[in-house]
């Protein structure tokens, strides 16, 4: 076998004298560091300390905000680094969620206890997590990576598979260039740093994708076993747990390459049949499991809860935007990830917590700002109004890819057509011209 370094690799002559077609080549994606890094987006000043994330509430935002004595409100980015909270002076239990780069030189890590943590690094920042915001970023970087490469599969908040083989880029310097314009097109919408690893199969990308964090790329051919994946340790394997991982060494197995040397049989013999198996393949590298895309969306929607209960009169004009804004979102949402719609709902939530949706079909698909502000307008005039409102969302759904649509003339789309005749929503969507979508609806919100 030959070794192959990441790094050289890539500029080795060697991949274009591989054999005639194209190979495998399938990567893990996995955000650096990624909910102190989202709050490093929120905090620049802090970039390059110690931080961790961890504890309580996000009242600390406040307390920062205001400033030392409680005085005055402050821009975020002018919050001296003095003025934060300090690992040394957390009090509480609690364990640590993730760490920068410059805190794990410390020793603190993921799932580290906070007392022992303060005393491996007490001058570390300790910031709590913003799960609508790591949510938002989540979205964001996969959405920038599948208008890059479609075929992906969520493996969950961080972290994703991507099939390589067919997309341009995909092959050359073994997935290399693909996965720079990935990373840098992810930094440039983000603000935020991930790691690729590229590989023959789903099992190698995952191991892959550590070598070289952060920021890093790192390509694994099939030769590479031998040199780069047969010296880790077992639990390097994804599926490999803490159990299994001790039974492994209790028999005297450390590595995937003492994994490797034992035989197949033997190892059914300790762990069962399947499970012996599967070992026995993924210490020699074989997975030949799919990337599996997400199924289709069904739908797309977006609400908001209020700071405080609207009402649909006195409230008029505050509801009347926040519904325009939630419309021109989904619309946007529909368009960037190449969808139209033709049923366009709406759902209400009430002081009382009670709910109401309706929705209404159109005869044709969009996915107009406009055309959605209406036909969501037209619901609006199917519920009841005269409680607070504490909740507004807009939904599209009977979904189709832009251009896939089907073309709504056959028989089952005639009394649509006839429909269109009428004043109605279909009169409208003719000839919707962006009129800011009050119209009709203007008596309402
Ligand atoms: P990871 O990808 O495991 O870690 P990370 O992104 O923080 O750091 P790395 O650069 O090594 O990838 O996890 C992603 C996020 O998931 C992490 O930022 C915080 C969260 N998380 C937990 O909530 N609990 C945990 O035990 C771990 C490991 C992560
Ligand atoms: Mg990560
Ligand atoms: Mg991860």
């Amino acid at each position: 076998m030959t070794a192959l370094d990441p790094d050289t690799a890539a500029h080795s002559p060697a991949a274009p004298a591989r054999p005639e077609g194209t190979l495998r080549r399938i990567a893990h994606l996995d955000m650096d560091a990624f909910f102190a890094s989202v709050e490093l987006l929120r905090y620049p000043q802090l970039k390059g300390l110690p931080v961790v994330i961890g504890g309580g509430r996000r009242k600390v935002d406040e307390l920062l905000l205001q400033g030392p004595d409680g005085e005055g409100l402050r821009e975020r980015h002018f919050i001296p680094v003095e003025d934060f909270p300090l690992l040394k002076d957390y009090v509480g239990r609690g364990v640590i969620t993730t760490a920068t780069y410059p805190a794990r030189q410390f020793g603190v890590g993921s799932a580290m206890g906070m007392m022992k943590a303060a005393k491996l690094c007490p001058q570390a920042i300790v910031l709590p997590v913003d799960f609508d915001e790591v949510r938002r970023f989540s979205r964001l970087f996969k959405s920038t990576i599948m208008d890059i490469a479609p075929v992906m599969q969520d493996r969950g908040v961080d972290e994703v598979y991507i099939d390589f083989t067919d997309v341009p880029g995909g092959q050359r310097e073994g997935g290399r260039v693909l996965a720079r314009l990935i990373q840098k097109s992810i930094f440039d919408v983000t603000g935020l740093t991930c790691s690729i690893g590229v590989a023959p199969n789903r099992l190698l990308a995952k191991m892959a994708s550590e070598f070289n964090k952060p920021n890093g790329i790192s390509i694994v051919y099939e030769e590479d076993l031998q040199s780069k994946i047969w010296p880790l340790h077992v639990r390097k394997i994804n599926g490999i747990g803490p159990k299994a991982g001790e039974k492994l060494a209790r028999l005297g197995i450390e590595t995937i390459g003492q994994l490797a040397a034992q035989d197949e049989q033997w190892l059914m013999g300790h762990f069962g049949k399947s499970t012996g198996a599967w070992m026995h393949r993924v210490s020699w590298g074989r997975d030949d499991s799919p990337v599996v895309t997400e199924s289709e969306p069904v739908s797309m929607s977006r609400e908001t809860t209020f700071d405080r209960d609207l009402h649909a009169v006195r409230d008029r004009a505050e509801l009347s935007a926040i519904f325009t804004d939630l419309c021109m979102r989904v619309a946007e949402d529909l368009k960037r990830k190449g969808y139209v719609a033709r049923t366009i709902g709406i759902k209400l939530r009430y002081d009382d917590f009670k709910i109401a949706t309706r929705d209404h079909t159109a005869p044709i698909y969009t996915a107009d700002g406009a055309t959605i502000r209406q036909l969501a307008g037209q619901c609006l005039k199917r519920v009841p109004l005269d409680k607070r409102l504490r909740l507004l969302g807009v939904r599209a759904s009977t979904l189709a890819r832009l251009g896939e649509e089907p073309v709504l003339e056959t028989r089952t789309a005639a009394p649509l057509d006839a429909r269109r005749r009428k004043p109605g929503a279909a009169d409208r969507l003719g000839g919707q011209s962006g009129s800011g979508g009050s119209g009709g609806t203007a008596s309402l919100f």
